[in-house]
């Protein structure tokens, strides 16, 4: 039997316009310090990730001899030690080793003590050389690069940045900007011994205009606190993901982040209105318009917007920020088929319309993988799909209303097998956390080969079943999730350690595959360092020499986050 057409109840998570947004859509939930909003003439202090902070964002590897994955589930993560996050991230191979046989140092110059010491000048107190800190700034997310830069450099004025990019530009020292170092392609972290410039003290939030809706903020701000700022105002933020709690909005801007609203909001091309950002020469680019309109000439900002650090450090981001909705609903169903989950996408389409905010599918290894990995149960039985269907909007009784038939004509039209809704807050939670979960669980089998492509629907899961085929038992699982909405495939792949022979077996054979089908290598996180050689994929040579050549001419020297985005052979 149904279990929605068994209890077919009617929920909404009502939201007053001051209420405190949607917690649970935020990955860190668990941050020690949360928005200190200190009002200050128009600018306001968010609290931003500093030394103290970043323990709990990425406390746990599996094998790791000191935190097991029971401590990770059911303690605190603040109990995890300093050390143990140190000694783990320590085991992740350098990717000048790893990576040998394709990449270079570059002809750059070699940090000396008189650098130090000029930084210090500038940023006096905040020019970090401890080893540990650095272990942090040097490591992904993925625990799979690790470069080996011998300082992090935390600016909090415009001015700042500006200053340490023209002295490094000077003496020809190469430069990883880093936000949040959430990404997921190896951008945010060196390759070999960059300057890391930080933006995480510069937190301020410039101007919010409750009319227009308009958020002008500082690139260091993390897009939970922006969220909660704005949420004070009846507004939200057009951007959301996992890693909400600890990305920071200039990391967004300069991956162009999708996310699980592009279905509702459209991408960050359309709702960042302006862009400050420091050259690599260190002049400052004020493109910071707060205009919705402005057709004098070429749209700058659009170029830094996807540049993944390099064409410049993003210090400054004028954005556009809807009205928060007033309601939330959440269904979550299971199909039998790939194909069952498009009808119910074309049914979503069709009857909820404007409502329909985001539509998220994971087949049942991913739902395997969270319930072995993290021990968070599937509230369905066991189907071979899931699909989160999410609906937000003004009037909460008639979105309500219109998820509920919505769900009742899938089920009666069998296209969907079975299905429940949220009928409180805590069960939101939980069927938004089933899918926000899948990332961080991946983590606990070893090494993820992580693929983030975009496809044509008709062949979307062909690709997953083609890889299944061909890795058979070499590998522990092969998990497909991601935004269907948006005709996005996260394929993530997992064993208990790197091995060449697993990697020449998935690529270029993926590559190849997508490319076949016209499309894209890289549908969200970007090509970084991970993707770069891949770029031909999705882009055509001529495509690929015009980005070259303005990268030539905004960075001569090659200086901002060289390694990433350009295939080895363009590197300048
Ligand atoms: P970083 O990771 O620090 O940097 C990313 C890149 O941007 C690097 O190349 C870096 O050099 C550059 N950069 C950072 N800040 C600046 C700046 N101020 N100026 C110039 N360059 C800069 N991504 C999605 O698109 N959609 C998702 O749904 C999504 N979900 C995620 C879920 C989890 C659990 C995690 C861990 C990651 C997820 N990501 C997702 C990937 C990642 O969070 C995004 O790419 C995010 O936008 C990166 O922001 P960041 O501040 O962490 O940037
Ligand atoms: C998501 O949508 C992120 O959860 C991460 O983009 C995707 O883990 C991934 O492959
Ligand atoms: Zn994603």
């Amino acid at each position: 039997m149904h279990n929605l057409a068994r209890s077919c109840l009617s929920w909404q998570l009502k939201m007053s316009i001051r209420n405190k947004g949607l917690p649970w859509l935020s990955y860190n939930n668990h941050r020690l310090l949360q928005a200190q909003q200190t009002s200050q003439e128009q600018t306001t202090t968010l609290a931003s990730a500093n030394f103290s902070t970043w323990l709990p964002l990425r406390p746990y590897v599996k094998g790791n001899p000191t935190v097991t994955l029971k401590q990770v589930q059911h303690n605190s993560l603040s109990n995890i030690s300093r050390t143990d996050v140190v000694r783990h991230s320590s085991n992740v191979p350098l990717t000048r080793e790893r990576y040998q046989s394709h990449v270079k140092r570059g002809p750059f110059a070699v940090l000396s003590d008189l650098d130090i010491s000029s930084f210090e000048k500038i940023l006096p107190g905040r020019v970090v050389t401890d080893r540990d800190e650095l272990l942090y700034s040097n490591t992904d997310w993925l625990k799979t690069v690790r470069g080996e830069s011998r300082v992090l450099l935390k600016p909090k004025t415009t001015e700042e940045v500006s200053a340490i990019v023209k002295y490094c530009s000077d003496r020809n020292l190469a430069i990883n900007p880093q936000g949040g170092n959430t990404g997921m392609v190896g951008g945010s972290v060196p390759v070999f011994d960059e300057v890391i410039i930080s933006t995480q003290l510069m937190n301020k939030v410039i101007s919010l205009d409750t009319v227009s809706g308009i958020l002008v903020c500082q690139s260091g701000c993390i897009l939970d606190n922006l969220y909660k700022h704005v949420e004070e105002h009846g507004l939200t933020m057009p951007v959301d993901l996992g890693a909400r709690g600890s990305c920071h909005i200039g990391g967004n801007v300069a991956t162009n982040a999708g996310g699980i609203h592009v279905l509702r909001y459209g991408s960050l091309h359309g709702s960042v209105l302006g862009i400050e950002a420091v050259l690599p020469d260190g002049q400052i680019l004020d493109c910071l318009s707060t205009l919705r309109k402005d057709n004098t000439g070429y749209d700058l900002k659009q170029l830094f917007i996807g540049s993944e650090g390099t064409l410049g450090i993003i210090t400054g981001v004028s954005i556009l920020c809807p009205q928060q909705p007033q309601a939330v609903s959440v269904g979550y169903l299971a199909c039998e088929s790939f194909s069952q989950i498009l009808e119910v996408f074309k049914a979503c389409r069709a009857h909820l319309g404007e409502v329909l905010s985001a539509f998220e599918f994971m087949d049942s290894q991913s739902l395997a993988l969270i319930k072995e990995n993290m021990n968070i149960e599937n509230p369905l039985p066991e189907y071979p799909f899931y699909v989160l269907v999410e609906c937000s909007g003004s009037n909460g009784r008639h979105d309500e209303e219109k998820l509920m038939s919505l769900l009742q004509l899938v089920i009666d039209d069998n296209i969907a097998v079975d299905g429940t809704i949220a009928t409180d807050l805590t069960k939101v939670k939980n069927i938004w956390r089933l899918r926000e979960a899948c990332p961080e669980a991946l983590m606990f089998d070893g090494y993820c080969y992580k693929y983030d492509i975009s496809l044509p629907l008709s062949v979307f899961y062909q690709l997953v079943e083609d890889m299944r085929a061909r890795l058979k038992d070499r590998v522990i699982r092969v998990v497909a999730y991601g935004h269907v909405g948006d005709g996005n495939l996260h394929l993530n792949i997992t064993a208990k350690e790197y091995n060449e022979e697993t990697m020449a077996l998935i690529e270029p054979f993926i590559y190849d595959w997508v490319a076949k089908y016209r499309g894209s290598v890289s549908a969200e996180h970007g090509l970084g360092f991970k993707k770069k050689n891949f770029i031909y994929h999705s882009k055509t040579p001529t495509a690929v020499a015009l980005m070259a050549l303005i990268k030539k001419t905004v960075d001569p020297k090659g200086i901002m986050n060289p390694y990433k985005l350009f295939p080895d052979e363009l590197r300048t």
